[in-house]
């Protein structure tokens, strides 16, 4: 019988470092997770996506942002996997404070890559990358080959944790691999983010608790999946042989007013009757347009999305 594998996951609290766990737990991993010692003190508000999990799962206090706190967790655990997810990753926060996103963003990637090459140099490390590193893109749908134009310091910061990741692979020759995910929404994504905030408020004015829904821009485009099965693809990356860089996408873009349309209506609603573009919510240089093409995802990793844009607005709004 071979030995458990053990998996560390830095951002375990978070939408997908939850399903993550989840699944790494069904194929029998030993998993450990990196958390602030706030919400280790904190369970009911902050590790309530982990709640069904938390006898199984073990949890260590540590901030990216020191190394030698990241770099004790690494050397205790000795994993066999770690993925990297914990970031600041609200784009529009990022506007707000440049700096703690570099210092998040791109020195703890740093810090987890250089205590994975001291003290597990064999652990297979995944990085999160995210379409927001094509930022005003060149062309359409976007793969691994497009150039990168970010258009915020959360896209800066994932265009920088990508090359660091690569210079470790190719450097030190860590296994690292690359995930550059589209959007990726559930009932578990945070308030802050426009489906979850859209479907929350959708339902909250059919039940007579609220009366209108203001939002930033709604032209903008995004290809959205559905996070269950984007970590999926993470865990498929890092059975490869060699490691690499992969686009994980739905191939289908839609704009933010036609989510909300999409919500509202199946709650036998009118969204412009209640959704609103307030000018101050628009971000002073937003994504227009992002649709990614995942074929190099299916052709090697066998992986490809089996909810559409529909079925995940219902889920939303139904949660
Ligand atoms: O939901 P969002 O805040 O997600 P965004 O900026 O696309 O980033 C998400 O996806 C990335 C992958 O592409 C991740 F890397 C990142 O960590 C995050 O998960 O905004 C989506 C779009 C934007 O164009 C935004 O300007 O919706 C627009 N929007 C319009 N009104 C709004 C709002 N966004 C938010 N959050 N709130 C609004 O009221």
């Amino acid at each position: 019988m071979s030995p458990q594998r053990i998996a560390l996951i830095t951002g375990i609290t978070g939408q997908d470092g939850s399903y993550l766990a989840e699944l790494l737990l069904a194929q029998d991993y030993e998993v450990h997770g990196i958390v602030r010692r706030v919400a280790i003190e904190d369970p009911e508000h902050r590790l309530w996506r982990l709640r069904h999990l938390l006898p199984r799962i073990h949890l260590h206090a540590a901030s990216l942002e020191s190394f030698p706190s990241i770099f004790k967790v690494i050397n205790t655990v000795q994993p066999d996997e770690c993925y990297h997810l914990a970031a600041q990753s609200f784009v529009g926060y990022s506007f707000e404070d440049e700096f703690s996103t570099f210092q998040a963003n791109i020195n703890g990637t740093h810090h987890v890559l250089a205590a994975l090459k001291e003290c597990a140099p064999a652990c297979r490390f995944y990085f999160a990358g995210s379409s927001e590193m094509f930022g005003k893109v060149a062309s359409l749908p976007q793969d691994e080959q497009a150039p990168f134009h970010p258009r915020s310091a959360y896209g800066i910061s994932k265009v920088a944790g990508f090359h660091l990741t690569q210079h470790y692979r190719e450097a030190y020759g860590l296994q690292a691999w690359c995930g550059i995910l589209y959007n990726h929404e559930s009932p578990r994504r945070g308030l802050e983010f426009v489906t979850r905030k859209i479907t929350f408020q959708a339902a909250r004015i059919k039940l007579g608790l609220a009366h209108a829904l203001p939002l930033g821009n709604l032209e903008a485009r995004r290809d959205w999946g559905h996070a269950r099965e984007y970590v999926e693809a993470m865990w498929r990356m890092l059975q490869q042989e060699t490691p690499d860089d992969y686009v994980i996408a739905t191939g289908e873009t839609h704009t933010v007013r036609e989510f909300a349309a999409a919500a509202f209506a199946h709650l036998d609603l009118d969204s412009r009757d209640y959704v609103t573009s307030d000018p101050a919510m628009v971000r002073p240089a937003d994504v227009e347009l992002l649709l990614g093409c995942a074929a190099k995802a299916e052709r090697e990793l066998g992986w490809r999305p089996r909810t559409m844009f529909r079925d995940l607005v219902v889920e939303m709004v139904e949660a």
